[in-house]
């Protein structure tokens, strides 16, 4: 028995950590059904990423359920720490990525283009999910309809996750880019100053009348930059 038992100090009827979602989720029926799927493919064994955002939450709980239904061991890399704590509290074991490949991975997307680029980073865990995007032999985006657009760009802002030191230059850099029409400072909620990202960076978020294939490049090379969340040249399935 754990200290928090024996004084019993935790309400029943308090959610779990790690349950817990920081607003309303968009679309729920749909993520739900999505989330099933997804974690009907898991096999014994297997070493799976986990992205971010909603639909990667409810994935990951989904997950928890197929794990128990099933007794299946499996390990999961989570790409932020909410991830990380839902993993904790459905009872699925996360790790690090580095000692091997992952088998597959899941994450969900802000937007999806014709040319099956990606807009990602809403959530602010941009840097972590390229990390397994890229560390993953298989990857399933899984985004309903409502994130299909006919241009990148469309409603999201495109993230770019920067080096605090580096950010008044980075910022002043953006602004010379073409297509750039706003750079804002994403500010925290619940805390003052900016969003600070498990990677301890702070993010722009970049409104763009156009991306085109340079633009990734251009941002990259810019002082500071670590990642942005323009997602392309990646082979992945998409769940819808
Ligand atoms: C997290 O940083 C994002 O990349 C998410 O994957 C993306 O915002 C999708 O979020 P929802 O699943 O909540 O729509």
């Amino acid at each position: 028995m754990n200290s928090a038992q024996e004084k019993s100090i935790i309400p029943a009827s308090q959610e779990p950590l790690g349950l817990q979602w920081s607003g309303e989720i968009s679309n729920r029926a749909t993520k739900e059904e999505l989330a099933t799927r997804v974690a009907a493919r898991a096999k014994d064994g297997e070493v799976i990423g986990a992205g971010s955002g909603s639909t990667a939450f409810l994935t990951v709980q989904a997950l928890g359920r197929r794990a128990e239904s099933d007794a299946l061991t499996i390990s999961v890399v989570p790409t932020s720490i909410e991830i990380a704590m839902a993993c904790r509290a459905v009872g699925l074991t996360t790790v690090n990525g580095l000692a091997k490949r992952i088998d597959w991975c899941f994450d969900g997307a802000d937007e999806v283009d014709p040319q099956g680029r990606l807009l990602k980073g809403r959530g602010g865990a941009l840097y972590r999910e390229r990390v397994v995007f890229e560390a993953s032999n298989n990857i399933l985006v899984v985004a309903d309809d409502s994130k299909s657009v006919e241009r990148l760009g469309e409603n999201f802002a495109v993230p770019v996750e920067v080096e605090a030191q580096w950010l008044e230059h980075a910022y002043n850099e953006l602004y010379q880019l073409d297509h750039v029409a706003s750079v804002k400072l994403r500010m925290a909620v619940g805390k003052d100053g900016p969003v600070i990202t498990e990677s301890g960076r702070v993010l722009l978020d970049v409104s763009m009348t156009l991306i085109d294939d340079d633009d990734e490049a251009q941002i990259l090379a810019i002082a500071g930059v670590c990642c942005t969340g323009i997602f392309s040249g990646f082979t992945f399935e998409r769940i819808s």
